[in-house]
């Protein structure tokens, strides 16, 4: 399929290739096995100038947007999805400083974060709250010219390895969502620590950890946006995040996808390639139908969030949903086509089941993402009356 991609798109995707097929593959098993984060890949996408691909350029920055952040994690998730989250979570991270920041925040936080001096995380969830993030338990009492954090965010990715983290918490809890506020909070800053480092099932290689407020005193310039608006800060940044989940999903179930072709036209059962018979070749057409599926809408969808269309709630969500899904069924399927040694570590697919099941699960799960399209498509039928 041909999505007109100009020539920077193309040359995003070629420099995205080359780390993947160079830099990553040699080492995903090792990430995986061991549970290590990726320094050196890091390293590799701040040389490239892939770190800060989304980020203007007057703030040091490539000057792309969500759409040419969406082609490098597709590129890269092809081969492992997990590394690639150094970025696409850092973007997670970053996009409330470009979305609300003063000009300020954005001039002392941004050109650090887009050279990939420094990485990014976003701290929604707690323990008691995850689907419900408005039920959030971390307060921000107001002290004179700081804001003094309290509470536990748990799950999350960059946690540890990030300096930069963007931390909702609550100015007023009488008020619910309303009382809301959200911080960008530095690592060192007295009373911030690090909790339990989590042991997951797949996307290992991304470090996922508890983030710990004791009176932690932060400044009142770390506002960002006005105090109250932290739930809508928190919706809006996940609205144009999304789509990046999305093409880590897309990028996950495209690499499966050209795995389960290359084993299929190589082993041979039945004196023939397995690639010959009908019930592979079905598989694989329905696998190659759904991953283009998921391209087409993860693109479109990055592409509105770039253009500024509004009330992209529902569309994002949407590509999420889409690609979440793909990448679960398509990475099953892959290992069903290279039945026993599918199941074994000796081949990529096993991990690329794993790595593809976080994707229907954060950013808001797949069922939360439904309530979303939902209501979008419920508040724009009751407009149009
Ligand atoms: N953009 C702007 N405003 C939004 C919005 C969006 N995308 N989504 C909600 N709002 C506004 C609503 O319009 C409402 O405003 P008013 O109070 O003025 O009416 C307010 O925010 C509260 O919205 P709502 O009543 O829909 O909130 P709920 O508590 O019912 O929760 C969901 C809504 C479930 C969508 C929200 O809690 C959610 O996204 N949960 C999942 C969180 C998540 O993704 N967690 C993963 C961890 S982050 S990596």
């Amino acid at each position: 399929m041909d999505y007109f991609l100009t020539d920077e798109q193309k040359m995003i995707i070629e420099l995205a290739r080359k780390i993947a097929q160079e830099k990553i593959k040699p080492i995903r098993e090792q990430c995986d096995e061991k549970g290590e984060f990726p320094w050196e890949i890091v390293k590799e996408l701040s040389q490239a100038d892939l770190m800060g691909i989304y980020i203007p350029q007057e703030y040091g920055g490539f000057g792309g947007g969500v759409m040419e952040l969406c082609l490098a994690v597709e590129e890269l998730c092809k081969v492992d999805g997990g590394i690639a989250l150094s970025l696409a979570a850092t973007a997670l991270g970053t996009f409330p400083i470009m979305l609300f920041g003063t000009e300020e925040q954005k001039k002392k936080y941004l050109p650090r974060i887009a050279k990939g001096e420094v990485l990014a995380g976003f701290g929604l969830t707690e323990p008691e709250s995850g689907s419900d993030a408005g039920a959030t338990k971390t307060t921000a009492k107001k002290d004179g010219d700081n804001y003094i954090l309290n509470g536990t965010k748990c799950f999350i990715t960059n946690g540890g390895v990030a300096e930069v983290y963007t931390i909702i918490a609550m100015t007023d809890k009488t008020k619910g969502s309303r009382g809301a506020s959200a911080f960008i909070v530095e690592k060192g800053t007295p009373g911030f620590s690090f909790g339990k480092k989590e042991n997951k099932m797949g996307i290992r290689a991304s470090a996922t950890c508890e983030l710990i407020f004791q009176d932690c005193k932060i400044p009142k310039a770390n506002l960002l946006g006005r105090e109250g608006a932290g739930f809508i800060v928190a919706m809006k940044t996940l609205d144009q995040s999304r789509p990046g989940v999305a093409s880590q999903a897309l990028g996950i179930a495209a690499g499966a996808l050209d795995e389960a072709v290359e084993y299929a036209k190589t082993r041979k059962q039945f004196n023939h390639p397995i690639s010959s018979f009908q019930g592979i070749q079905h598989m694989l057409a329905d696998m190659a139908t759904q991953v283009e599926a998921a391209r087409a809408l993860v693109y479109a969808t990055a592409r509105a969030v770039d253009k500024g269309v509004k009330d992209i709630s529902g569309v994002s969500a949407m590509s999420k949903l889409f690609a979440s899904d793909t990448a679960m069924k398509v990475t099953t399927d892959a290992v069903q086509i290279f039945g026993g040694y599918g199941y074994m570590k000796e081949y990529p697919v096993e991990k690329m089941m794993r790595d593809a099941k976080i994707t229907q699960i954060y950013e808001g799960t797949n069922q939360i993402q439904r309530n979303v399209i939902a209501l979008d498509l419920i508040k724009k039928a009751a407009r149009k009356k």
